[in-house]
């Protein structure tokens, strides 16, 4: 059995999140190697891209956080095998690595200027994205985005809607997405009661 290690910061969301439940599900032992931000500003001196989420697998290094999901997803069996449903499953992706880019353009910005900035996306390409993904989850059948049972689409969007509905991003209310795309937030409630969803946060009690 390969080893596996998963650095990434000490949080239950963000880019990391969706590799560390596949892992989980997937049954595997893995280092689960939470880096306080100090600890990542010296480990990332010593990463291909200075940033993480950083996968090794027998101490070979792995980035990029689709990439990594889709590699676990696959031995989970959380990631569809018709070329199809893989692609309904990697636009979905996609859409939330965009969301996940605009947010991150905020960033550093402080006081109006941070307001002005989050409201202007919500107003805008957030609207947008989050309508769109409403309408990828209708296409793919309404319960799952693809191939009708829970792939690494659906752990995607259950991390990001739940960090978006937690109401710890200044200037984005709580109840954004329940205003913009209620589906969304259904589907992120009804994911967090799938087996391998509750089985990996029972696994972090
Ligand atoms: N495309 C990369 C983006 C990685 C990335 O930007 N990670 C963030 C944390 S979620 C990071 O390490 N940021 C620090 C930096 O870029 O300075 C991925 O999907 O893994």
């Amino acid at each position: 059995m390969p080893q596996y290690k998963l650095s990434y910061f000490d949080i239950d969301g963000g880019r990391g999140e969706v590799t560390r439940i596949a892992l989980h599900a997937a049954g595997v032992e893995f280092e689960d190697h939470r880096l306080t931000f100090p600890q990542f500003g010296e480990a990332r001196t010593h990463m291909r891209f200075k940033a993480v989420p950083v996968l090794e697998i027998d101490g070979e290094e792995f980035s990029q956080s689709d990439a990594m999901s889709r590699y676990i997803g696959r031995l989970a069996k959380l990631y569809p095998s018709d070329p199809m449903q893989a692609l309904y499953c990697d636009e979905v992706l996609a859409a939330y690595e965009d969301i996940t880019q605009f947010i991150v353009g905020t960033f550093g910005l402080e006081g109006d200027a941070l307001k002005e900035a989050r409201q202007k996306l919500m107003d805008g390409k957030m609207t947008v994205f989050l309508t769109g993904l409403q309408e990828l989850l209708e296409r793919g059948g309404g319960d799952y985005f693809a191939d009708k049972q829970l792939t690494i689409a659906d752990l995607r969007s259950f991390v990001q809607i739940r960090s978006l509905s937690a109401g710890v991003l200044d200037h984005i209310p709580a109840d954004f997405v329940q205003t913009i795309a209620p589906a969304l937030v259904e589907h992120q409630q009804r994911i967090a009661t799938e087996q391998p969803v509750v089985a990996y946060y029972q696994s972090r009690q």
